[in-house]
């Protein structure tokens, strides 16, 4: 740092990206800056993942509640009067305080990082100027975030249309929801509005969840379909109707034109790079608004690097973090690179959760030509379980629900939903080379599934680890039933669950 530096970085920005990018600078020996308008960790705790996980428990609950009613020992339970927008209050007057107040004490006194707080201007690469006071740096590191994208159609700004940003600020149920976009967004939306007894239609311009592999999709829509959430594929949203506020949502299918009667909209087809506060340095902004990085995270302008959402997708938590993580070795002197192979993607759909990694079959078979499946449940469905009927003597007494609903209390949900995984191997190197599943729980496994991809992890591995059963991500036993084979086959016809799921 020269004479004229205080900081070694301006960290522009506080979210995910920035406080992670500067916590890691400052461990390295650097001295970061963070400048940040309104709360350390982004929009993280306020509307994105700290929320999405407290309202998912939620829906999770009260779909569960629903299902477990008067069953077995379970009393009776009367959900005529829940509430999503009391799950939102219980969130904002709790939640969103507690995990404000903790990044901050993390980041300033545990961590020691300097803090400017308020609404930044960028005056020139080195210098920003936040409430009048000037601080300078030698690097600058934008980390703005992004912005949900807004369709340009009529009715847009009715009140009643809402994003993400909103969901956590609700203060009267719908009674019937319309979800523009299937994405990961729209369809985790779906999941955990429908148990607080909001009427949910998803309309998806094209295909919802593309890039998902084929039986999770359908494992999902299915159970979709069960609870009574429509979805739309192929529909183009013309215009939001409303005197006022929001009526109906015009659409239109196959050349007919559709109207769907609502009281609320939830747009959520896609992100927007924040890329605005640094497009005066000059860096280079591509076609999806994004600053472009290389894969160091530096831009076109010499010590001027983006992190996070600023610079693109894909936009996920774990990235964002890591952007941060390389812009902090980078400035310190390092040549780190940003590795985007085998990222993990997640969506909460209460009760369930999905979670995949590497490749889809369909991808696979492109690449590997005939992969073996390790797969749970498979080939023609067992009848439907009947739960027992209530266990008289247990009127009123004992817990609604025990918590989520892990393992076997799934049986509960019925004919083979109660989850499926997939484990997808080349049988040549018996490597495997993609891991999905729907169920409760999986997510913690695949921070970990994700690594052992990349290092070319085998059946056989696999077969030696120590599952603690019953686990919700079975690939450890399920590989070592047939890790024995010497020509591996696996264990699962490629039995495809017919798609019935769209209306149409
Ligand atoms: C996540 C926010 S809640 S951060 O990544 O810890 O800053």
């Amino acid at each position: 740092m020269g004479p004229q530096y205080e900081y070694d970085a301006i960290w522009f920005g506080g979210g995910a990206a920035g406080r992670f990018g500067a916590a890691f600078h400052k461990a390295l020996g650097g001295k970061p800056l963070i400048v940040e308008e309104h709360h350390l960790g982004g929009e993280c705790h306020v509307c994105r993942c700290a929320f999405e996980n407290f309202f998912s428990d939620q829906a999770s609950m009260a779909e569960l509640m629903r299902l477990y009613s008067g069953k077995s020992w379970y009393p009776k339970i009367d959900l005529s009067n829940i509430s999503a927008a009391k799950a939102a209050e219980l969130y904002r007057e709790v939640g969103q305080r507690a995990f404000a107040d903790t990044m901050k004490h993390q980041t300033e006194k545990q961590l020691g990082v300097e803090v400017a707080w308020g609404k930044g201007n960028i005056i020139d690469k080195n210098i920003v100027e936040v409430n009048g006071k000037i601080y300078k740096g030698k690097n600058l590191v934008i980390g703005t975030g992004s912005r949900p994208t807004m369709p340009n159609i009529l009715g847009i700004n009715l009140p009643g249309v809402m994003t993400y940003i909103d969901h956590p600020e609700m203060r009267k149920d719908p009674k019937k929801m319309v979800i523009i976009g299937g994405g990961k967004i729209g369809i985790g939306k779906a999941a955990m509005f429908a148990p607080f007894n909001i009427e949910v239609t998803v309309l998806e311009k094209y295909t919802c969840l593309p890039k998902w592999d084929r039986d999770i999709r359908n494992f999902i829509f299915r159970d979709f379909k069960r609870r009574g959430i429509k979805i739309y594929e192929g529909i183009d949203v013309k215009e939001i109707k409303g005197k006022g506020k929001v009526e109906s949502v015009v659409a239109e299918l196959d050349g007919e034109i559709m109207e769907f009667p609502c009281d609320a909209v939830m747009v959520s087809i896609g992100l927007t790079p924040n890329s605005e506060p640094a497009i005066p340095l000059g860096v280079k902004i591509g076609k999806g608004n994004e600053i472009i990085i290389d894969e160091g995270c530096r831009t076109n302008v010499p010590g001027v690097y983006a992190i996070g959402d600023a610079a693109g997708p894909p936009y996920f938590m774990a990235i964002a973090r890591k952007r941060g993580m390389i812009a902090a070795k980078n400035i310190a002197g390092e040549d780190a690179k940003m590795d985007y192979s085998f990222v993990p993607d997640h969506i909460y759909i209460p009760p369930l959760e999905a979670t995949c990694v590497g490749l889809t079959e369909a991808e696979a078979r492109e690449k590997y030509g005939d992969v073996v499946l390790i797969q749970v449940p498979w080939g023609p469905k067992p009848e439907d379980p009947k739960p027992e009927e209530y266990y008289p003597g247990f009127e009123n007494q004992g817990l609604p629900v025990c918590g989520r609903m892990h393992t076997l209390n799934l049986l509960f949900y019925g004919q083979n939903r109660n989850g499926l995984v997939k484990a997808i191997v080349d049988p040549k190197s018996r490597k495997y080379v993609g891991f999905h599943s729907v169920g409760d729980g999986a997510k913690t496994a695949f921070q970990y599934l994700s690594y052992l991809l990349k290092i070319g992890w085998t059946v056989d591995q696999m077969a030696n680890l120590h599952e603690i059963f019953l686990n919700a991500e079975h690939f450890i036993q399920l590989s070592r039933l047939v890790a024995g084979q010497k020509e591996l086959k696996g264990f699962a016809a490629q039995v495809y669950l017919e798609e019935d799921y769209i209306c149409r």
